[in-house]
């Protein structure tokens, strides 16, 4: 593509409809096709679903899988990073409430926290530092928030992210086993989904002003944590909840209401998606194997059957078909984590990587100057020129 070719015409269409299908940049991580879904690099990631996720984090940095040297000299950098957590991040952690705010607040604060206790200002250091500590800071934000910070136990970066974050739970045996194994899968789909996702977006513009990665990064979470986007997680179990039964039946009507209502069906839609979400697809085959028999599955699984047909009776929602978010839930709950309400702090500790991955890209271009500041231009509305007496 040559600098001058058209690849895109604006129309006044395009305006206020959220940059939807503009093209605004080049991503080398990861990009979605609209019926294939997300591929990494150009591997579909449901081929990459039960690799280490060290070594899916390495392929995002490096556009390429790693050799077993490679592989090992990852994790052992990333097992060293993990070993040092800034005593003063975890002071403020230490301070807020338990029981307040929402987990994504503590996520955000927690990644400002550690910024402003460790910042080197160097984004590869910066990036792999947040990757390495991401564990633990979710596992103290569980116990701290919750109100049990005693239960934790003593980090073990030898056991890499994922393990480690159950073993600082305390989870043990054929729960820890499981837990695993689910979280792995869903830690590796959850990483990148192209460079226009809200909180991939949110977090490159905020850092091509050259802010910190944390800086960046919190705000990447904080983009996340909006119920159409990350949090629409929560807000599918909470659905799932409120049914409370797998009866079509019951869910036509559950769905027909809501939509009277004028709110959102949680886990259907996409804005650039226009098939079903493979990941929706293998988080679904991944219940069928480690939670064939929950309600809740059941009733997500009943959802993906009975909703799509009710959304196509309207026009306008340009994709009728399941999301990341359907199922993500049913088998966080099956899997031991109960509060709904924590399951977007996943989504986000998994997206670091991806985020972190395309700010390192965006530094790196024109030859080291970094993507430019971000700035889109905004047509004036309804302003006329006017002066002061
Ligand atoms: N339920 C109800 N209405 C919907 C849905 C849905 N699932 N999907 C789209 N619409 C509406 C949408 O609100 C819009 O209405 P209006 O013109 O009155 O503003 C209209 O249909 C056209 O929207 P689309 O162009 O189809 O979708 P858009 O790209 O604007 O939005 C989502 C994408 C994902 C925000 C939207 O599909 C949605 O709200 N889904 C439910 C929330 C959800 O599951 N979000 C998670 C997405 C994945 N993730 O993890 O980020
Ligand atoms: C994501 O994974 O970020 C969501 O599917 C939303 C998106 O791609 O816009």
């Amino acid at each position: 593509m040559g600098d001058e070719e058209t690849i895109f015409s604006i129309s006044e269409g395009h305006l206020d409809s959220g940059l939807r299908g503009i093209p605004v940049g080049t991503c080398k991580t990861s990009y979605v096709d609209p019926i294939e879904g997300v591929h990494y690099v150009g591997y579909p990631v449901g081929d990459l679903a039960n690799l280490e996720e060290e070594d899916v984090i390495y392929l995002l940095m490096h556009k390429r899988l790693p050799d077993p040297e490679e592989s090992a000299a990852f994790r052992k950098e990333l097992a060293h990073r993990g070993e040092e957590m800034p005593t003063g991040a975890l002071r403020v952690l230490e301070n807020l409430t338990p029981g307040s705010g929402h987990p994504m607040d503590w996520l955000s604060i927690g990644i400002m926290a550690m910024g402003a206790a460790e910042t080197t200002g160097d984004v590869r250091v910066d990036s792999m530092n947040l990757i390495a500590r991401t564990p633990e800071l979710m596992a103290r934000i569980f116990l701290l928030r919750g109100g049990h910070p005693e239960k934790l136990r003593p980090r073990n970066t030898e056991l890499g992210l994922v393990e480690n974050f159950v073993h600082m739970l305390g989870v043990d045996g054929e729960e820890a086993e499981m837990m695993n194994r689910a979280l792995r899968f869903f830690f590796i789909l959850h990483m990148d989904h192209g460079g226009g996702n809200l909180s991939t977006f949110s977090g490159k513009a905020v850092a091509s002003g050259k802010a910190s990665v944390y800086a960046s990064l919190a705000s990447a979470m904080n983009a996340l944590s909006g119920p159409l986007h990350g949090r629409a997680n929560q807000a599918c179990l909470e659905f799932v909840q409120r049914i409370g039964t797998s009866d079509p039946d019951e869910i036509e009507k559950f769905v027909r209401a809501e939509l009277a209502a004028k709110r959102p069906i949680y886990g259907f839609g996409h804005g650039v998606l226009r098939a079903e979400d493979p990941r929706a697809r293998l988080l679904i085959e991944l219940g069928s194997e480690v939670c064939p028999d929950d309600e809740y599955y059941k009733i997500a699984k009943a959802l993906r059957e009975v909703v799509p047909p009710i959304l196509k009776e309207h026009p306008k929602i340009k994709n009728p078909f399941p999301n990341v978010d359907l199922a993500s839930g049913s088998l966080l709950h099956a899997i031991g984590f109960r509060k709904p309400h924590y399951y977007t702090t996943f989504f986000g500790w998994a997206r670091v990587a991806g985020i972190c991955a395309q700010i390192l890209d965006e530094r790196n271009a024109r030859d080291g100057r970094g993507v430019p500041i971000y700035r889109p231009k905004y047509i004036a509305k309804e302003q006329p020129h006017r002066r002061l007496e």
